[in-house]
């Protein structure tokens, strides 16, 4: 088939053959994904709106109490996720612990769960900057037919089965793997379809765009700090460009495309960062690989971290391999920084 104009729909039922487990499960957890993700973009798009409509808290005009769209978006994703009886547990950015999903008979019968950050950087949509959503799923390892549990969810990156996030940016994308590769695709607002804008997508080995918040600087790590001056200095093809947006989907997916590196190091303020580990570093890990990129906390590979609680936090360096690779020549010369 043509992909030139392919659909999400369409592109779900030509590959689903290569999906891990390659279960029709799969199939409808991304394709309601699909279904929660332009719900959320309908909200959002219209965020700006609040006061006309009724701000986080208020009663909006049918009489429901308004909710913070970070809220908003954590129930409509799992209210989408659970009405299909696809996964047997959730686990969200936006609940201290997760969620156990039976099916109508109170069976656990499902193989997946689902792990998300809802709406992450939602604090910039007060000063319309992009936001994102992002998942991750994998595979139940307790016994079907029983109560999902912890260790569930605190499985290695490398065991996902499928991975991705939703880009609400000047258009609205998503953009997942499954392994075999990452794909991205567009949503036509007029007709509320998916269409497959960006096949194969391929970080390339080598960018010159550093994204860090320097403003935590003088906190920083002395091997971050180093690599830092590293980007500055006028050697090679550098100084690389500056472009940190505070919305770490918008950041990495930028740099899926034009090359790049994202670093969300430790701090003496943040001694293990700020991104978790679980909903955000090993998705987006997963994703950068599978795109030829690479994704580390500065030693290790990320995908390869045993995780011991569900929101743990962990440094990212992650993007172009030679530029996650040069940070992590500078982390080593002060391995007691770690
Ligand atoms: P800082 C948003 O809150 C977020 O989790 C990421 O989306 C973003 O990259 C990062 O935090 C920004 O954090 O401390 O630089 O404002």
């Amino acid at each position: 088939m043509n992909t030139k104009h392919m659909t999400l729909g369409e592109f779900i039922i030509d590959n689903q053959r290569f999906f891990k487990y390659s279960s029709g499960e799969l199939s409808r957890l991304i394709n309601s994904i699909r279904l929660a993700a332009k719900v959320v973009n309908h909200e959002i798009r219209k965020a700006g709106l609040v006061d006309i409509i009724g701000a986080a808290g208020d009663i909006n005009i049918q009489g429901e109490a308004q909710q913070k769209l970070d809220v908003l978006a954590n129930d409509l994703f799992k209210q989408t996720i659970i009405n299909r009886e696809i996964v047997c547990g959730i686990a969200s950015e936006e609940e201290d612990d997760f969620v156990i999903v039976e099916g109508k008979d109170k069976s656990n019968e499902n193989k997946y769960v689902l792990l998300m950050d809802p709406l992450d950087g939602s604090s910039n949509i007060d000063v319309n900057i992009s936001v994102g959503t992002i998942f991750s799923v994998y595979r139940r390892v307790s016994p079907e037919g029983t109560p999902v549990t912890k260790e569930d969810f605190l499985q290695k990156g490398s065991e996902q089965v499928a991975a991705g996030y939703v880009a609400y940016g000047t258009s609205t994308m998503l953009v997942f793997t499954t392994g075999n590769g990452v794909d991205g695709f567009t949503l036509n607002p007029a007709i509320g379809t998916f269409y497959l804008s960006h096949p194969n997508i391929q970080i390339p080995e080598e960018g010159n765009i550093y994204s860090v918040n320097e403003g935590n600087y003088v906190h920083f790590p002395k091997g971050v700090k180093n690599y830092i001056k590293y980007c500055q200095a006028e050697e090679d093809n550098r100084p690389y460009t500056s472009r940190y947006i505070g919305s770490l989907v918008t950041d990495f997916h930028r740099n899926m495309i034009k090359g790049g590196i994202y670093i969300y190091p430790t701090s003496s303020i943040g001694p293990k960062g700020k991104l978790r580990l679980l909903y955000e570093c090993n998705p987006m890990a997963f994703i950068a690989e599978q795109a030829g990129g690479k994704a580390s906390d500065g030693y290790k590979r990320i995908l390869d971290l045993q995780p011991t609680e569900l929101h743990q936090r962990v440094p990212f360096f992650c993007g172009s391999t030679k530029m996650v690779e040069k940070a992590e020549e500078f982390m080593a010369d002060h391995p007691a920084d770690a």
